[in-house]
């Protein structure tokens, strides 16, 4: 195979953020800007001869063209088995799994998530470890400071590879396998879920659905186990065949993103229950008749009736939530004797935990959840468990939400976005957040006292490593939060974050509407943060 070294110039902006390396597909396509980066992660790693890598993405504008440059740039550098997705198609936690299934070296995920495809929208790429998980911060660290350095990157001059036909064969001593992408994964799940149980729930009507994959990757997952192996009717996945730009849409399930399925969810018509994934299949949103399930009452429900779901039906080692996420899971972890940790946001600080047995079970209010099944969040399987929690406990959504905070308490939360704020003012804001901290503690705002003002550090128990500045916290006595933090998977500017939430024990908790429940704690948000007042904004962009 005739490799070519190709001269190239160092660009300043390639540091992952939250999840991998996200930007506008304009600026990936600059010359050698992708070649660049992948070019950094292989020299950051250890050593790529012979190894084995897993490819695949979203199927997202440029997702095919980023698949045959990487393609070359991979097989110039020594790995000998590339993995690829039919189409060039893995979701994130197909290809977690695919990478530990294969005892792969690592895998190169294209997607930018929840973010909006097509040209002049958004791509990424991120390097997840043999363990599946998205590489943790000291190899981010090193992509990033040898992609400051570079001057040079190898490509083989082979011909581009056919993607869309299953099958392996040999490129000049590169052994390639062009994989269903669905197949693995659909395995995986039937060893989780108890599937006769769903065929009987989905086939006979007992449980009806839908499921809206946003035209994005999860719509072939979706469509072959929800309709084709457990008998859900044809119909029952909406917007199922992946395309380039969403639909034009903006694959984000949430309130605000998938408001028609969140909207047929609270008529006479809806089913008995509704769920929505992402871009590239990590998240999900799960409603029921009359009822949004928020993130993070959905962990720890899942969490509470873990004994359900045959793969956990044994016990679980303990839970994990990242910090923004609410306390509803602590909750449950006290009453359960569980360990409970608290991580900072981005799921690669899960997957120490899970590697060593410390937790099976982890989330985060950003609409994601998961276990020990693989090492990233889980769209679908979220989906699949709520499905064997409603068939075996026969009870509602709305009926298992309630019960839930009868027993807990319920812990009201919301988030409120401010997106594409000057960078300028948003650091303007951390930086008075962090001057305010000190003089807080203690001090009292109506029915609220502060008992803790911080920036939370969080320091892996497994591997002691420090990770600093991960969001500032405004903890009151009465177990109120305020949370502020920058998003780490923008691309336009900052996005603030204002993460809020107010436990009550009160017996009408679940008639509780969240943003009047909130009311106090988002003026006392303005009062501390000041986002209004710096931006001119009169209102947040998003509220989840
Ligand atoms: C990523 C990370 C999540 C994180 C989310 C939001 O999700 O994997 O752990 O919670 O971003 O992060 P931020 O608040 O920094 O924007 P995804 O689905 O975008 O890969």
């Amino acid at each position: 195979m005739n490799i070519e070294t190709i001269s190239s110039a160092p660009y300043d902006d390639q540091k992952p953020g939250t999840s991998g390396l996200r930007k506008k597909v304009t600026v990936f396509q600059q010359p050698h800007y992708l070649a660049n980066f992948v070019q950094s992660v292989f020299d950051s790693l250890e050593d790529c001869n012979g190894k084995s890598l897993v490819l695949g993405g979203d199927g997202r504008y440029y997702n095919r063209d980023a698949i045959q440059i990487i393609i070359k740039i991979a097989a110039a550098n020594g790995f000998n088995e590339l993995i690829i997705g039919q189409g060039g198609l893995l979701s994130t936690p197909a290809a977690s799994h695919i990478i530990r299934k294969n005892k792969a070296y690592g895998g190169l995920i294209l997607s930018a998530s929840h973010n909006a495809g097509g040209p002049t929208e958004d791509f990424g790429i991120k390097y997840n470890i043999s363990n599946g998980g998205p590489a943790p911060e000291k190899y981010t660290n090193d992509f990033f400071k040898r992609s400051l350095e570079i001057t040079e990157y190898k490509l083989a001059e082979i011909d581009d590879v056919d993607l869309d036909t299953q099958g392996e064969f040999d490129l000049e001593g590169l052994k390639i396998r062009i994989i269903d992408p669905v197949t693995d994964y659909a395995e995986l799940m039937a060893s989780i879920f108890d599937f006769d149980l769903l065929k009987q729930a989905l086939s006979s009507g007992y449980i009806s659905m839908c499921f809206d994959a946003m035209h994005a990757i999860t719509g072939p997952y979706a469509t072959r186990i929800l309709e084709e192996i457990l008998g859900a009717p044809a119909g029952t996945v909406i917007n199922g065949i992946p395309l380039e730009d969403f639909g034009g849409g903006h694959p984000d399930p949430n309130l605000v993103h998938a408001k028609e399925l969140a909207s047929l969810m609270f008529t006479a018509d809806a089913p008995d229950f509704a769920a929505a994934s992402d871009g590239d299949g990590d998240r999900n949103m799960v409603l029921g008749a009359n009822i949004f399930v928020t993130p993070s009452d959905s962990l720890a429900i899942m969490a509470a009736n873990a004994q359900h779901i045959p793969a956990y039906s044994k016990g679980i080692s303990g839970v994990a939530r990242s910090m923004p996420t609410s306390q509803a899971v602590d909750r449950v972890a006290a009453a359960l004797n569980l360990p409970c940790f608290e991580t900072p946001t981005g799921w690669k600080f899960f997957s120490n935990l899970l590697d060593a047995d410390s937790i099976t079970l982890c989330g985060e209010e950003s609409f994601g959840s998961g276990s020990n099944h693989v090492r990233e969040k889980d769209g679908l399987w979220a989906v699949l468990f709520w499905l064997n929690l409603i068939a075996k406990r026969r009870q509602s959504v709305e009926d298992i939400v309630h019960e839930h905070w009868q027993q807990f308490g319920r812990d009201i939360y919301s988030r409120h976005d401010y997106e594409a704020v000057d960078n300028e003012i948003a650091n303007g804001i951390v930086n008075h957040l962090r001057e305010l901290l000190p003089s807080l503690t203690g001090k009292s705002f109506g029915e609220y006292t502060v008992s803790y003002a911080d920036e939370f550090c969080y320091e892996d128990p497994i591997d002691k490593s420090i990770s600093d500045q991960q969001g500032i916290r405004i903890g009151f006595e009465n177990g109120s939060r305020i949370i502020f933090r920058l998003s780490g998977t923008g691309t336009v500017g900052a996005t603030l974050r204002i993460y809020l939430e107010k436990f009550s024990k009160e017996a009408d908790a679940h008639t509780q509407e969240p943003q009047q429940a909130l009311a106090e704690l988002i003026e006392l948000a303005e009062q501390f943060c000041e986002v209004k007042q710096r931006t001119g904004r009169i209102e947040p962009t998003v509220i989840t």
